[in-house]
């Protein structure tokens, strides 16, 4: 970002505000109103306020709903900020409207979680061309020059995958089954999303490793209703899928009840018929019960509450600071099956939380 222009768009800023105050002042009769303080105080303020453009991607989620909400109340208008909240519903050619509306607004910052990872350079660079710092959040955007956005803060969604898939293998060892025994179907999410690119790149790693069956992989959208009507199909094609992994809790949700409406059952004794369920997010309380009473065996935590962590790296810019240019969070694994307690990815181990009523009433979402 070049500091000058926006130094200069600051003075502008300050400028108009004195000299709305004096106006003000004038026309109030020179400070004989009993208004005068409110006058004074309101237009010096809106000078202050720091403008945020969001572009959220959609609302196809609880995830993507406690998401927003998280970002609405960091951003609220009594904390100084005033937010200008987008929501692309899924579809890029929105998001890059919005983005070219709050270039038009001439917005202090530009806050993107984008649907897909490719076809944003062109946007960015005329974010870049207004020198409007832009803050990726959650999913990334793949560009071909870092320089086209300030900082990312999201999940690491291939360890994601890795830490789920490093629980199956653990878990069906216990068992003592192999990895030949393992029919596998994978429902993605979004495709050409991050949190749908790095989850499959897990699971394929995996597939590979452990010479597991992966009969099928075919996107649920992220959504409930999806999520039902792929699995649905997938139980009509296949007759001995034992696992499925759905890259998100909605979709879950979706499987379970396409399993059951097939008189199936969804849980852990797969030699005995049960449709192991894995899932991510741990948001959607549905599913976390399910989680609970073992309906689902393992739910990777993805967390959405990132409005605290964009509001810390706004306040490092308005500091004049750098943030850091990569942030991630961190994450954890939940199950009620006792049989796995740890996980260990490219040599580092993850503990796997216990699931428990009280686990669940201590949860922030
Ligand atoms: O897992 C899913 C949502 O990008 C991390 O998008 C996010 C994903 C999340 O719709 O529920």
């Amino acid at each position: 970002m070049s500091v000058s222009k926006r130094t200069r768009k600051n003075i502008l800023n300050k400028f108009l505000s004195v000299i709305f105050a004096v106006v003000l002042f004038m026309v109030s009769g020179c400070g004989s109103s009993d208004n005068e303080a409110d006058n004074n105080g309101s237009a010096a303020s809106a000078a202050d306020f720091v403008t945020v453009g969001f572009s959220q991607l959609g609302a196809e989620s609880d995830w993507r709903s406690a998401n927003s909400r998280s970002m609405r109340e960091a951003f609220s208008s009594d904390k100084g900020y005033e937010l200008i909240f987008e929501d692309g519903q899924q579809k890029q050619s929105k998001q890059i409207t919005a983005i070219r509306s709050f270039i038009q607004q001439g917005v202090d910052y530009i806050v993107l979680a984008p649907v897909t990872q490719d076809g944003w350079d062109s946007v960015l660079q005329e974010t870049k061309e207004a020198d409007i710092p832009v803050i990726i959040v959650d999913r990334m955007v793949d560009v071909a020059n870092d320089d086209l956005f300030t900082c990312w803060v999201g999940s690491d969604f291939y360890l994601e995958g890795c830490k789920a898939c490093e629980w199956l293998y653990q878990y069906t060892s216990d068992l003592g089954m192999k990895g030949e025994d393992i029919h596998i179907v994978n429902i993605q999410g979004t495709l050409g999303s991050s949190a749908q690119i790095g989850r499959s790149a897990g699971l394929n790693d995996y597939v590979e490793k452990y010479g597991w069956d992966l009969r099928e992989e075919t996107p649920g959208d992220f959504t409930q209703a999806k999520g039902r009507e792929v699995m649905a199909q997938m139980l009509v094609t296949y007759n001995n899928i034992n696992v499925v992994y759905c890259e998100n809790d909605n979709e879950a949700l979706g499987a379970i009840e396409a399993i059951e409406a097939a008189g199936l059952h969804a849980g852990g004794d797969i030699q005995n018929g049960d449709i192991l369920v894995l899932s991510f997010d741990g948001v959607n309380e549905n599913a976390i019960n399910y989680c609970l009473e073992g309906t689902i065996a393992c739910i990777v935590e993805c967390n959405p509450l990132h409005g605290p962590r964009v509001e810390n790296i706004i306040k490092t810019l308005e500091k004049g600071g750098s943030p850091d240019k990569l942030e991630y969070v961190s994450e954890t694994l939940y199950s009620s099956y006792q049989s796995v307690n740890e996980v260990s990815v490219d040599g580092t181990t993850y503990p796997v939380t216990m699931l428990t009523q009280e686990v669940i009433d201590t949860r922030a979402y």
